[in-house]
């Protein structure tokens, strides 16, 4: 099998990370707008906590939303063929609820997909990074009420009509599998997602799985929707996967790393096989947690399947095990795997790993893939020549390259294409912060609200670009 001419080369960046502009144009706040750097919170009013000093890198983004076109016009010099973009809730429905849309907000993403076309750079198009107004959270309590499943879709409705023709890839949400009732979950993960603190939820568990199959519901009518607006879209969802490997060969250690891998599958299950799995209803009713799931959900889960899968992937992890409560915590779980290594904030490097999941993931359900996300997050230094020489990230990319191209070429799954994570710097999700960069592009801004915003053309610009050209 042969490498595909049309493979989908790219990037991926969310609007939060890098818009800024978080007050313009009739604006709401997001959850994502109460991030700041190490914090997860949600202030009572955000003016207080701006008075009490912190500052907010995502506010000021790297001012994409007035830098777009010069920003394309840097990736379609590197030859991309697919841009990821996502749509931020609260620019079209500013608190969530309202009757009419923000028409200056679709009229912004109206501009980006077209300046995109106009460099023939395919638009793939997030409805749901994180981008959720605050509002929906404090007055209806976030995805626990299913009014706001109605509520986004009728945000979906607005951007499939607006860009009907000149979208054809749309992803429903990102990494909504982070949402897990079966473990622990992290303050990070569940505000991110629905802007919610785990440490502070009643019922956790009833919680997470009542907001897990809200959103696993309100995408699969979403895709409905989106199929019956114009029956030539593709959807997929977008899934952050990290597999979980034993960490030795004792049955109990596998069987351990089997459980935690399969937490993370029930809502691709659902989208992929049109029905809610009837695995986890039965794991949910031994913990005495209730779903409502009604006729016409089941309905919906029929007629709402996904065309293809998104996966992010940057690293896979060390189950847990029989006595490892000793061991430090990661942010994906268990121990560090003493075999690979690790970047400056402790995501385990494993570029086979990519090549593990492409193959579970398209033998599992036989979808086409893409991967919508990989990259290595690095401090970057601007060295006195002015040249910044991310040889790290090159070899990252390169080695995650080499193993797709071998599931692509030598184990016959079908993946379409592949975006790099945040191909120009932006701010980072987990951390709120802007020192952890991802970029091909340099962005001259830190945390401290200093910086020119200046792009800058790192090594990785010139080596990403030849890759395309050769690839391709
Ligand atoms: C993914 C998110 C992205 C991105 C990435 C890297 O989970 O979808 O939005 O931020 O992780 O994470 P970070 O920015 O924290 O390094």
């Amino acid at each position: 099998m042969k490498w595909n001419q049309n493979f989908l080369w790219g990037g991926s960046i969310a609007a939060h990370q890098c818009e800024g502009a978080w007050n313009e144009a009739g604006k709401g706040i997001a959850i994502m707008d109460l991030v700041t750097q190490g914090t997860y919170e949600v202030p009572r009013e955000i003016c207080q906590t701006i008075e009490a000093g912190k500052s907010y890198p995502s506010h000021e983004g790297i001012h994409f939303y007035h830098t777009y076109k010069e920003d394309i016009a840097l990736f379609a010099e590197m030859g991309f063929k697919a841009l990821r973009i996502s749509i931020d809730w609260s620019r079209i429905y500013p608190q969530g609820d309202e009757a009419e849309p923000n028409q200056a907000g679709i009229a912004f993403y109206q501009n980006v997909v077209a300046e995109l076309r106009k460099h023939q750079i395919e638009p793939i198009v997030t409805l749901y990074h994180f981008e959720m107004p605050i509002h929906l959270v404090r007055a209806y309590g976030s995805w626990t009420n299913r009014q706001v499943i109605d509520f986004y879709l009728k945000f979906c409705e607005t951007m499939f009509t607006a860009l009907k023709g000149s979208v054809r890839y749309w992803a429903t949400f990102n990494e909504m599998n982070h949402i897990d009732p079966q473990t622990e979950a992290s303050d990070i993960f569940t505000y991110i997602i629905a802007g919610l603190k785990y440490s502070e939820l009643a019922d956790k568990k009833q919680t997470l799985a009542t907001i897990g199959y809200n959103m696993t519901l309100a995408s699969v009518k979403a895709v409905k929707l989106g199929h019956e607006i114009d029956p030539s879209n593709q959807f997929g969802c977008v899934f952050g996967l990290t597999p979980s490997y034993p960490v030795n060969c004792n049955p109990t250690n596998v069987m351990n790393a089997f459980q935690e891998n399969d937490h993370e599958f029930y809502q691709i299950d659902a989208m992929c096989h049109g029905k809610f799995p009837a695995y986890k209803l039965h794991q949910y009713a031994e913990q005495g947690i209730h779903l409502t799931i009604t006729d016409e959900d089941v309905q919906a889960f029929a007629e709402g399947k996904i065309d293809f899968i998104g996966l992010n992937y940057y690293s896979s992890s060390v189950a847990h095990y029989e006595g490892d409560d000793e061991s430090e915590e990661t942010l994906f779980g268990g121990v560090q795997n003493p075999y690979l290594e690790q970047s400056k904030w402790g995501w385990a490097i494993d570029p086979i790993g990519l090549r593990y999941l492409l193959n579970y993931v398209y033998r599992r359900y036989q979808l086409p893939i893409i991967i919508t996300e990989n990259g290595l997050g690095a401090v970057d230094e601007v060295a006195e020549n002015g040249e910044i020489n991310d040889d790290y990230r090159i070899e990252y990319i390169e080695k995650h390259i080499e193993q797709i191209k071998k599931a692509v070429t030598e184990d016959h799954v079908e993946c379409f294409g592949y975006l790099t994570w945040g191909p120009i710097d932006l701010v980072s999700a987990t951390t709120g912060e802007m020192k952890k960069r991802y970029g091909f592009i340099y962005v001259d801004k830190h945390d401290d609200g200093t910086g020119t915003l200046a792009r800058k053309k790192k090594k990785s610009f010139y080596w990403y670009q030849q890759v395309i050209q050769e690839k391709h």
